[in-house]
C-alpha cells in the first residue's frame, strides 16, 4: 500500500542494473532516488528496476518497459518519471514523447532540490547557473531531434528560430550569472585574506548530505544553523568561531553536502562555495555510522575531496550518529573505517556524546605546526602512508619503479620518524 498525500506529485522511479553494479549498489541507489524524491516533494508510487546489458540509446530503458510503464498510468495514476542515471537529451524527448508524461533525471531532481533550498544571493545564483548549464544541450538535442523528423509530440514544439533565440538568451544570463558569480568568489576571497590575518585556523566541515553536518556545528557553537533529516537542507556555508580545549580559536564551516554521482554542473557551479573546503586548514569529515552504505559514502566523499584539491588535508574523522546503531554494528563499523582513518572518533551529535574527543582531536589537528616533505616509500610499507595522512596529510603519491613518491605535511617535530625515507 502507498501512502500518498493529496496535493503531492506522484512519481514513477525507473532504473537499470548494468553489468559493473551490483544489487546491493543499485538498490541502495534507488532507495536514495525515493528520498531525494521525497525530499523535493513528492511521492513515489513506484520504483522499477531493468537488469540491462547497456542503457538502451534511444528510450533509456526498453521499448517493452515503456509500454510497461505507460499501462500503469491509469492504476498509479503518476504525474512524472524519474530516471535513476543522468538522461541524453535525446532519451528524455523521446520518453517524454511516448509517454507523454514528463520526465527527469538524477541531476534535475538535485538541481530542483537546490533550487528549493537555496536562501542567500550566491544560492541562488549558483543554483541557477547550474539549472541553465544543463538546460542549454536539451535545447540543443530538442532541435536535433527535429531536423531529424521525430514524429509524434514533437511537432508543434519551437521552430529553429525560436530555439535559436532562446539558446541565445540563455547564453547571455549566463554570462550575466557568471560575472555575478566571480564577485561573489572575490568576496569570499576577500573574506579568507581577513581570516587569514587573523591567526586562527580554519576548518571545514564536509561530509555525505544528511550525515550531521549542521548538527555538529550546532552542537559545538551554537550556531542555531537548519538541520533537519532531509537531503541537501544546507546549501550556504555558515561560519562560526569555536574554542578548542587548549584556549585557541578557529574557524569551524558547515556547508553543502555532497552525494554520489554528484551532477558535473553542480560541483562547477559551487565553486564559491566549495573553494571554503579547498581553502580551509583542517577537514573535518562526517560520517554517518547509522547509513548502510557508510563505507560508499565515505569513498564518494574522497572523491569529491579529491576533485577540490583537499584529500590531502589534515584530516578529523567524526563517526556520528553512535545513538542509532547497536554496539556489535558499532564495533564492526569502526572496525573497517579505522583502517583507513585511524584515530576517527566515534560520536553522536544529536545526544552530544563523544564531544571531549572530537574537540581533542581538532585541536591536534589545527595545532601543528606542519612542514613539507618529500618521501620515497618502498612498496610494503603502505602503512606509512597512513600514518601520513592522519598525521598531517599527504599532498600527492606518484609511483615509482622504486616504490610511492609522497608529498607529504608533517608535524614538524614528528619528521625525524620519516627520515629513512626522506628525500627533501
Ligand atoms: N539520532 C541521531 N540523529 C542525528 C545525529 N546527528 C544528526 N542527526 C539527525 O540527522 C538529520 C540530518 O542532520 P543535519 O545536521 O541536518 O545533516 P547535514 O549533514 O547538515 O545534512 P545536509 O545539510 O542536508 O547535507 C537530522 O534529522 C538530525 O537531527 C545523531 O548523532 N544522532
Ligand atoms: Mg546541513
Amino acid at each position: 500500500m502507498i501512502s500518498t498525500e493529496p496535493g503531492h506529485e506522484r512519481a514513477y522511479l525507473i532504473g537499470v542494473l548494468l553489468p559493473g553494479t551490483s544489487q546491493p549498489e543499485i538498490d541502495e541507489q534507488m532507495r536514495e532516488l525515493a528520498e531525494l524524491t521525497r525530499t523535493a516533494g513528492a511521492d513515489v508510487v513506484a520504483s522499477e528496476l531493468q537488469r540491462r546489458e547497456q542503457v538502451e540509446p534511444g528510450t533509456f530503458v526498453g521499448r517493452g518497459k515503456v509500454a510497461e510503464i505507460k499501462e500503469a498510468r491509469d492504476e498509479l495514476r503518476y504525474d512524472l518519471v524519474i530516471c535513476n542515471e543522468d538522461l541524453s537529451p535525446r532519451q528524455q524527448r523521446n520518453l517524454e514523447a511516448e509517454l507523454k508524461i514528463r520526465v527527469v533525471d538524477r541531476t534535475e531532481l538535485i538541481l530542483d532540490i537546490f533550487a528549493q533550498h537555496a536562501r542567500t544571493r550566491e544560492g541562488r545564483l549558483q543554483v541557477e547557473s547550474a539549472q541553465l548549464h544543463h538546460l542549454l544541450p536539451r535545447l540543443i538535442g530538442a532541435y536535433d531531434y527535429h531536423r531529424q523528423g521525430g514524429g509524434i509530440g514533437t511537432r508543434g514544439g519551437p521552430g529553429e528560430q525560436q530555439i535559436e533565440v532562446e539558446r541565445r538568451r540563455i547564453r547571455k544570463r549566463l554570462k550575466d550569472l557568471e560575472q555575478e558569480l566571480e564577485q561573489v568568489r572575490s568576496q569570499r576571497e576577500q573574506q579568507r585574506a581577513s581570516r587569514r590575518g587573523s591567526d586562527r585556523k580554519t576548518v571545514a566541515i564536509v561530509g555525505y548530505t544528511n550525515a550531521g553536518k549542521s548538527t555538529i556545528l550546532n552542537a559545538l557553537t551554537g550556531a542555531g544553523v537548519r538541520a533537519e533529516n532531509k537531503l541537501f537542507a544546507t546549501l550556504d556555508p555558515t561560519t562560526r568561531r569555536l574554542q578548542l580545549p587548549t584556549r585557541r580559536e578557529v574557524l569551524l564551516t558547515d556547508t553543502v553536502g555532497f552525494i554520489q554521482k554528484l551532477p558535473t554542473d553542480l560541483v562547477a557551479a559551487f565553486r564559491a562555495t566549495l573553494e571554503e573546503v579547498t581553502h580551509a586548514d583542517v577537514v573535518l569529515e562526517v560520517l554517518d555510522v547509522s547509513a548502510p552504505a557508510v563505507a560508499e559514502q565515505a569513498a564518494t566523499v574522497e572523491e569529491v575531496l579529491e576533485q577540490l584539491d583537499a584529500a590531502g588535508k589534515p584530516r578529523v574523522v567524526a563517526l556520528n550518529k553512535t545513538d542509532l546503531v547497536g554496539p556489535a554494528t558499532l564495533r564492526r563499523v569502526v572496525r573497517e573505517l579505522d583502517q583507513r582513518f585511524p584515530g576517527a572518533v566515534p560520536i553522536s551529535a544529536g545526544l552530544g556524546w563523544g564531544l571531549d574527543g572530537l574537540l581533542s582531536a581538532l585541536d591536534r589537528a589545527t595545532g601543528l605546526d606542519l612542514v613539507v616533505i618529500e618521501l620515497l616509500i618502498p612498496y610494503g610499507r603502505e602503512a606509512v602512508l597512513a600514518e601520513l595522512r592522519q598525521m598531517g596529510g599527504l599532498e600527492r603519491t606518484e609511483y615509482t619503479e622504486s616504490g610511492t613518491k609522497a608529498w607529504a605535511r608533517a608535524p614538524r617535530e614528528a619528521v625525524r620518524r620519516f627520515q629513512d625515507y626522506l628525500v627533501s
